[in-house]
Parts: structure tokens; sequence; C-alpha cells
């Protein structure tokens, strides 16, 4: 399967990357992360039938981050 990579914005330091980074283990579906610092990009390894993006969005939302979509590998 193919990773899913989402653009993230309002990432300033390590913290931050650890904030995204536990959120986004959280979700169903969601079987590893790695969130870039540099590149404002989390990489997700999903299973798609339990993954959900708007779930996704909501969760950077709601770690007080911007979620800026899905770049297309
Ligand atoms: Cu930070």
């Amino acid at each position: 399967m193919n990773p899913l990579i989402l653009k993230i914005g309002g990432m300033s330091c390590q913290h931050c990357v650890d904030h995204v980074t536990k959120a986004l283990q959280e979700l169903a579906g969601v079987t590893a992360v790695s969130v870039d610092l540099s590149s404002g990009r989390a990489t997700l390894e999903i299973e798609e039938a339990y993954f959900n993006m708007d779930e996704a969005a909501e969760a950077i939302s709601e770690a007080g981050y911007d979620f800026l979509g899905q770049i297309e590998p």
C-alpha cells in the first residue's frame, strides 16, 4: 500500500512534531506515522478500511495545527 502524505501547517519545533505524531497515531486505521518538520509533512501508513480522512483533518486542527490537504505521491 502507498503511504498517505498530509500537508500540515503551523509546526515550528520538535514539540509540534511530537504533538501531531501523537494525535495521528491515535486515529483508527493508522499503523505508522512519520512527521517531518522542515517539509511540514506527515507520512502515514494506514489500513484503508478503517482510516477516515475527515477524522485526520479534525485531529490535526484539534491539536492546534492546520490541515492543508493530501499530497499525491
Ligand atoms: Cu512547536
